[in-house]
């Protein structure tokens, strides 16, 4: 089995590390192939940020050609629905998953993410896939996605410390780490706090997985119906429907 990791941002660092955590996920015999655009922003923080991350998803997915199975490695399921329309084979977000998985192994669960910025688009996630009756609270740990990336930063301390409050304050039994980036964190921060942790990279691998072994494909009989043939005028022309590249 193939599987596509897409990291959304253009931080090649950010896209080595969920590829790690997504092979040290992926089952025997499943290949990980990670990538990331080379055009759109370095981190995605906000809708902003996000909405000129999309077409580099989908550039993405036309250069690697038929897989398996797609996992959005964003937390903010960035470009889910678009991804869904233009692939056949299953596509998985690292929110969905991770909300999903967590609603298993918990009564209720907190996401800890970056931004507060971040925060809304988290929450409309949480009840457009109708989970935001499991989830207590999205919280923030004011942590820049960049710092992620850099070893001597406070990210970890600012994000155990806000996994710490959701336990105290929410009484979440379960908690999601709401960033791509925060995927090596998972299982130290699960043994400090004594909780399950969620790394929505590992939770997606394993999910797409077995979307794709039950042989389920993506629907097309409605929203993720393919995109009709129609010439995009100017930088998007590349990504025109029906122009065998989306
Ligand atoms: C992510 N941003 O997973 C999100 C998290 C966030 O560049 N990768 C990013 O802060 O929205």
């Amino acid at each position: 089995m193939r599987i596509l990791v897409i990291n959304p941002n253009t931080t090649a660092s950010m896209t080595d590390k969920i590829g790690k955590a997504a092979m040290a996920a992926a089952s025997p015999g499943t290949e990980i192939v990670a990538v990331n655009p080379k055009d759109g922003p370095p981190s995605i923080e906000g809708y902003f940020d996000e909405v000129f991350s999309v077409p580099g998803i989908i550039a993405e997915m036309a250069r690697a050609g038929d897989m398996d199975a797609y996992v959005i490695a964003c937390f903010d399921d960035t470009g889910l629905e678009a991804a869904r329309s233009a692939a056949v084979s299953p596509v998985i977000g690292i929110g969905e998953a991770a909300f999903h998985l967590a609603t298993l192994v918990a009564g209720k669960f907190s996401v800890v993410t970056t931004l507060a910025r971040s925060v809304p688009a988290i929450e409309h996630n949480l009840v457009k896939y109708g989970l935001s009756a499991r989830c207590v609270r999205v919280r923030a740990s004011d942590v820049a996605v960049l710092d992620l990336q850099l070893p001597n930063s406070e990210a970890r301390r600012k994000i155990s410390a806000e996994i710490g409050r959701a336990i105290t304050e929410d009484r979440a039994e379960a908690i999601v780490l709401g960033c791509a980036g925060m995927t090596a964190l998972a299982d130290e921060l699960s043994r400090e706090h004594g909780v399950p942790v969620l790394d929505g990279v590992a939770c997606a691998v394993r999910l797409a997985e077995a979307v794709a072994a039950l042989g389920l494909k993506t629907s097309k009989a409605g929203g993720y119906a393919t995109p009709l043939v129609k010439p995009y005028a100017g930088l998007f022309a590349v990504l025109s429907p029906g122009a065998g590249k989306a």
